[in-house]
């Protein structure tokens, strides 16, 4: 019974330290922003949990596309538009954690595009985008 007072003191920081992670997340709950999906968008795009776009494929319209991005998941993500393995336009939108969103334009013609994400590890959140 030599370890029984080693064993109970990382008892106590077991527990301490699961405390602390709930008042964390508690605090940040309440805290979360809020957005509202715009009516007049072309193109709206959600990341979700875990790491992955809400659609398989995403479609718009050919000419200047208003793209809204909004965050469901909780790592933060930044989409651009590629056709084959490079970016096209200059579209980038970010966003950080979960509730961000962000909002841009890019000009496509009609054809076969992905909807990427540049973090790294987040290879598959690369879903087709058809513009027509
Ligand atoms: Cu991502």
């Amino acid at each position: 019974m030599s370890f029984a007072f080693p064993r109970s003191r990382s008892l106590v920081g077991v527990v301490a330290g699961t405390a602390l992670v709930l008042s964390a997340c508690g605090g940040g709950g309440t805290t979360t922003p809020e957005y509202s999906v715009p009516t007049d968008a072309d193109l709206v795009v959600k990341a979700v949990p875990t790491i992955r776009w809400d659609a398989n494929t995403y479609t718009a319209p050919a000419g200047e596309i208003d793209v809204f991005l909004a965050n469901d998941d909780s790592v933060k993500h930044v989409l651009v538009v590629r056709q084959g393995d490079k970016v096209v336009g200059d579209l980038e939108l970010v966003v950080g954690s979960r509730g961000d969103f962000d909002r841009g334009t890019i000009t496509l013609e009609a054809g076969e595009y992905s909807i990427y994400c540049t973090i790294p590890g987040h290879g598959n959140m690369n879903s087709p985008l058809i513009v027509s």
